[in-house]
């Protein structure tokens, strides 16, 4: 893989909510209401002002994404999407693949130069980090050889284990 790609994905611990971005992810439900997890950490952390946001979007299918300012976020702006329910059958990794492509394209449309990501469907919707993981890291990197205006893509694991997993498999992405 082109080092000029793999120089502009970075993989860290800690809490999306924290991080000093032009765009975080959420992983959220279709209803955009809030719910648990980094949605609720993100919903908390913004403030009531970006649940009345949401309230005006009128959800979102599995797949694909919305944005939202971030308000008392340091972010500038909040990209939802929803992620598929782990079934074990093919359309799941569709669909995946779908909500960081979607959530990509919604950044670039926005001027987003710095992206951060947490490990959508990997927490109650049950995917299989490892193989979420590959699916993130590949959409990220042909996203960003197509997008060289996209400055950075930043995956935030919540467990030190989740970043072994992302490091593993970044290091066979360089290797390719
Ligand atoms: N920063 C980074 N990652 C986090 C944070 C955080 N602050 N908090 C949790 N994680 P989940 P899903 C990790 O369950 O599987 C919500 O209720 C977590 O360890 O948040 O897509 C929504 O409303 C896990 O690895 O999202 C939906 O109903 C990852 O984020 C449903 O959960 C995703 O876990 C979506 O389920």
């Amino acid at each position: 893989m082109d080092p000029s790609v793999l120089d502009r994905i970075d993989i860290r611990q800690g809490d999306i909510t924290r991080l000093q971005v032009d765009a975080i992810v959420n992983a959220a439900n279709t209803s955009l209401l809030g719910g648990g997890g980094v949605d609720g950490a993100i919903h908390r952390a913004a403030g009531p002002q970006l649940l009345a946001e949401c309230r005006t979007l009128g959800g979102c299918p599995t797949g694909e994404a919305r944005i939202t300012g971030g308000y008392n976020l340091p972010a500038k702006y909040v990209i939802h999407t929803v992620g598929p329910v782990y079934s074990g059958k093919p359309k799941d990794a569709h669909l995946l693949q779908a909500c960081y492509q979607n959530s990509l394209a919604l950044a670039v449309a926005h001027q987003v130069r710095t992206i951060a990501f947490p490990a959508i469907s990997c927490g109650v919707y049950g995917y299989p980090i490892d193989a979420a993981c590959r699916i993130a890291l590949e959409t990220a990197a042909t996203f960003l050889k197509d997008h060289p205006e996209l400055e950075k893509i930043i995956f935030v694991l919540f467990s030190s284990r989740d970043r072994e997993v992302y490091i593993e498999r970044f290091k066979a992405l360089s290797d390719k």
